[in-house]
């Protein structure tokens, strides 16, 4: 058995579990933030048989789409006004997903 770890943007989790369950994979959704950006992304646990590994990332990578983020990220609505010293922007590409395949020593519901 293996344990995949997807790192996905928020946009894409809910069409990445959906799409992993049609095809009768279980999936848990962990809500966490990214570390470059610091923003909310959600981090999904794949247990799966070690045949069906390469299908499972097949779903995930067709349900991801890659996008631009501008770093430092954007004020939201909790901030006010113009930032009061220039503040120097750069694009970063971010996703589709970004995954680890690990094997798992011992698997128990108990
Ligand atoms: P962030 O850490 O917010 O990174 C967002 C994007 O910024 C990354 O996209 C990458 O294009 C860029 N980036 C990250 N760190 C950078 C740095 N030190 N200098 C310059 N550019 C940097 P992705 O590679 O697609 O990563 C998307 C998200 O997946 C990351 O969001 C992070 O939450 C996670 N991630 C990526 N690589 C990881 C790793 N090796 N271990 C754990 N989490 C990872």
């Amino acid at each position: 058995m293996d344990l995949i770890i997807a790192i996905v943007t928020d946009e894409d989790a809910g069409k990445v579990a959906e799409a992993l369950a049609e095809r009768g994979y279980k999936s848990t959704r962990v809500s966490t933030t990214s570390g470059f950006l610091k923003m909310s992304n959600t981090t999904l646990l794949i247990g799966v048989e070690s045949d069906q590994v390469d299908e499972a990332l097949g779903i995930i990578k067709a349900n991801c789409r890659s996008h631009i983020e501008v770093t430092p990220p954007l004020p939201t609505s909790k901030h006010f006004g113009p930032p009061s010293f220039p503040v120097e922007t750069r694009e970063v590409e971010v996703g589709g997903a970004v995954v680890f395949v690990l094997g798992v020593k011992r698997f128990e519901k108990l």
